[in-house]
């Protein structure tokens, strides 16, 4: 029914770079959305009627109300949300074969690697309440060297997987923290203009500024926030 589809998809939400990978895909496809922000340094990812949805205790995730023959669906996983949205759309995600796995690939890419070893960076570089130099070394090298691969591959190419796709939305909400991640991107050529050009995108700056006021509430030094996010373990 027309009616269900205008309502809005739910966002379980904080302005991370995981986050903001939705809120740019939902900017961009133009589809309603509403926000439910998820104060990861208070613990609310620990509630029970989030981990139904998302039991990894980790946003994003949606539900879209108008799932697959009309009945909603939640989705969690950054990467499985912009597939989704993708494919819900016909936007951004190619429909052929050929097309859709150079997407695949780059969204794997980054969802394996420059997401989880970038995250290893900020933690080590900054967060960790002791300098472990191995740590720091380890994964700043990894940082350094997928920035060459992401540099390499858009040497001869505008974006990441074809045309603008769910690739670039997913690597270049990550690359706008080269600096924290103690990269200079001006030894990245190729994704430092790739880089430019995603992030001036109006859909991209309005999605990253999305509850943006909320960032300073997820302060990583603050020992109550640590508390929370470091050293989880099976609950
Ligand atoms: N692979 C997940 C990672 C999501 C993720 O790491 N989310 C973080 C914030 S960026 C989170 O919710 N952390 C809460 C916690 O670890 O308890 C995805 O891409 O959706």
């Amino acid at each position: 029914m027309a009616a269900s589809a205008q309502q809005p998809i739910d966002l379980y939400y904080w302005p991370t770079p995981n986050g903001w990978k939705i809120t740019i895909m939902l900017e961009e496809c133009g589809l309603p959305y509403a926000i439910h922000p998820v104060n990861i340094g208070k613990g609310d990812q620990f509630q029970p009627e989030f981990l139904a949805i998302s039991p990894n205790n980790k946003m994003p995730a949606i539900v879209d109300h108008d799932g697959p023959d009309g009945q909603p669906i939640s989705v969690f996983e950054s990467g499985a949300i912009l597939q989704y949205l993708g494919r819900k759309t016909g936007k951004f995600y190619p429909q052929d074969e050929r097309g859709r796995v150079e997407v695949d690939q780059w969204l794997f890419w980054q969802m394996g690697g420059f997401g989880p070893m970038l995250g290893q960076t900020h933690h080590f570089r900054i967060y960790a309440p002791e300098q472990v130099p191995y740590a720091i070394e380890r994964y700043t090298n990894e940082t350094n060297r997928l920035y060459g691969v992401l540099n390499k591959r858009l040497a001869d190419r505008e974006f990441v997987a074809g045309e603008y796709s769910i690739a670039d939305m997913a690597i270049a909400p990550w690359a706008k923290l080269w600096e924290r991640q103690g990269q200079n991107i001006d030894d990245f050529p190729h994704a430092k203009r790739w880089l430019e050009t995603v992030l001036a995108r109006p859909a991209v700056q309005r999605g990253i500024k999305v509850s943006s006021e909320d960032r300073e509430k997820t302060d990583l030094t603050d020992p109550k926030v640590q508390a929370v996010l470091f050293g989880q373990r099976a609950r």
